[in-house]
């Protein structure tokens, strides 16, 4: 990919919760998301990420899917070309193809992945790099099969594990620029990161690692201070944003949306 591809971004695509939210899958039980406040969030995101230089395209929510909301799982995008995916949870696997539609519209192409399940919370970009996290929801077939796509794109496939017990690989970890990763400790220690320099999320404030580049700011989730002094005092622009509701049932910042630039 170009250079800082992985974090200059002119678009973004999200989709509103649906009400069916208070559905949503998540690992440990525990409450149900607030359908009001899950949209005073998602409204919150999106005006920041429009401050931030996007163009932000905002789907319908859809009932069906309750968590359809999480749009990031659907597909990859790369300049130029966006990769549907499969989703490896059996109530959000038509998710991708709800949201094929609207990537046709702006993609000049778009591949479908064709065997196995990934997610796109297990596959973390950078500029060189694509690491694709082997997951509860990402199997190894949907991994190589991806792997071939992306490295007929320029980039370097790396299949890697996501600790166990952890959702998605890119629950513990988020690009900060091109050389740079914020990672949990457990995630930083499988020394999967090699070649890259690693901020590791201050113990405690492992929630805080599924944070976002795009364009001038780090967005990290409120509530983590400890995390956003760290990327401070090395230099980092950091917005805070809430993502209590989106918590309850599993997602964070990355999730809600698909990033691209559509000028490179
Ligand atoms: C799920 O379990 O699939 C949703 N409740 C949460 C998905 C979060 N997505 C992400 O981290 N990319």
């Amino acid at each position: 990919m170009t250079e800082h591809a992985s974090w200059r971004f002119t678009h973004a695509v999200s989709r509103l919760p649906a009400a069916s939210i208070a559905g949503g899958l998540r690992a440990a039980g525990g409450p149900d998301p607030d359908h009001r406040a899950f949209l005073a969030e998602h409204a919150a995101y999106v005006a920041a990420l429009k401050e931030a230089g996007a163009e932000v395209t905002v789907l319908p929510a859809l009932a069906d899917y309750p968590d359809s909301v999480f749009v990031e799982d659907t597909a990859i995008c790369t300049a130029k070309t966006a990769i549907l995916l499969r989703p490896g949870a059996a109530s959000r696997f038509g998710e991708a193809g709800a949201i094929a539609p609207a990537l046709e519209g702006l993609f000049p192409r778009l591949i479908r992945l064709e065997t196995g399940t990934v997610d796109g919370g297990d596959v973390l970009l950078t500029d060189r790099d694509a690491f694709i996290g082997l997951s509860e929801r990402t199997d190894r077939t949907g991994a190589e099969s991806l792997a071939s796509i992306l490295e007929r794109l320029g980039l370097t496939p790396r299949i890697v594990a996501t600790p166990a017990g952890v959702l998605h690989f890119k629950s513990d970890c988020g690009l900060i620029d091109s050389e740079t990763i914020f990672a949990t400790r457990r995630l930083a220690a499988s020394g999967c990161f090699e070649g890259y320099r690693v901020i590791e999320a201050p113990a405690g404030e492992e929630a805080a690692a599924n944070l976002i580049r795009f364009n001038d700011h780090v967005f990290m989730r409120s509530g983590f201070p400890e995390t956003r002094e760290k990327l401070e005092r090395v230099g980092y622009s950091v917005r805070t944003l809430d993502a209590e509701e989106a918590a309850k049932v599993d997602g964070g910042l990355s999730c809600m949306s698909l990033r691209f630039s559509l000028n490179a």
